[in-house]
């Protein structure tokens, strides 16, 4: 048969075609093996829930070595497209096309860069970032591009001008600056609660290019009026991370309390779901195969 599609060609096809994919957070090999078993079209490989994990702040406290140490523990073990959240690429160009490099070696599919400064600070923390030069932030899209080696490798530009409280016409310049400057899709943020800027940004941008968007704060918006607006892909951004904090702190404080874990074993995961996830029957049955049998 045809051979099996790289991740790059998928998680293109999952931005050009006509219905809405979805990406969920990962931030480990373990939480993309989750996001794959419950069957995302593709995986966010968030510096927010990868920071978090570390227990470091999402500020550029973590190495941009550290950051695709972690990317590479997670392709090397789901098949599912990985588009790395590479903050403003760790630097001027010259970095962002050599974390591009690096991923397409890895098996990356795509990288997600912001036009802010570094170190970046998370956008749900504080106002007004400063954000990048325009013609700056376009000649880091230019360079990113000629530098990967896997033609169908994704940059997406990721437009912080609402976040930072500079308006709709700003935005939109910038949207259309960066998918001039060759970015393969446009990822649209805010942190208003309405996602009225969000769904009017849509209908402006009109499907000039692939456009994502990251309902965190917003997220009582139908998800039906992305798909109806135009938009082409949807990322939940941290809610692996969010949900293992939550069932963490609750086991944690239960067993503390209670001197036993009585109280929280039907409530955590079994251990032969965890021996599932990792496929132990694989070993058992290659150790039948290999070793010697006596
Ligand atoms: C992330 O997940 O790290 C993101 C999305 O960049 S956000 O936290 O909403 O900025
Ligand atoms: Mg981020």
């Amino acid at each position: 048969g045809p051979a099996p599609s790289q991740p790059a060609d998928r998680l293109r096809e999952l931005l050009t075609s006509d219905s809405l994919g979805f990406l969920m957070e990962a931030h480990s090999g373990l939480s993309a093996k989750i996001v794959q078993d419950e069957g995302f079209d593709a995986i966010w490989a968030s510096g927010l829930s990868i920071a978090t994990a570390f227990g470091v702040r999402d500020s550029n406290e973590l190495s941009w070595t550290q950051v695709v140490d972690v990317v590479g523990s997670i392709t090397e073990v789901v098949s599912t497209p990985v588009l790395m959240d590479g903050d403003t690429g760790f630097g001027n160009f010259n970095n962002a096309r050599r974390l591009v490099t690096s991923l397409c070696r890895m098996g990356v599919a795509g990288v997600c860069i912001e036009d802010k400064v570094f170190p970046k600070l998370n956008s749900f923390v504080g106002e007004r970032h400063p954000l990048a030069e325009i013609d700056e932030f376009c000649g880091k899209i230019k360079a990113c591009k000629d530098a990967q080696t896997v033609p169908a490798f994704t940059v997406v530009a990721r437009v912080e001008a609402l976040v930072a409280g500079h308006g709709f016409g700003e935005a939109l310049r910038r949207a259309e600056a960066y998918r001039e400057a060759g970015a393969d899709a446009v990822f649209i943020h805010s942190k208003k609660t309405d996602g009225k800027e969000i769904l009017r940004f849509a209908q402006e941008w009109a499907e000039r290019c692939p456009l994502i968007v990251t309902p965190t704060t917003y997220h009582t918006v139908p998800t039906d009026a992305f798909q109806e607006h135009g938009v082409s892909a949807v990322i939940w951004a941290n809610h692996m991370m969010r949900a293992s904090i939550a069932a963490m702190r609750s086991a944690c404080r239960e067993v503390r309390q209670t001197r036993t874990v009585t109280g929280v074993e039907r409530r955590i995961a079994p251990l032969k779901e965890v021996f599932d996830l990792l496929d132990y029957p694989e070993l058992e049955r290659a150790s039948h195969r290999y070793l010697p049998q006596r």
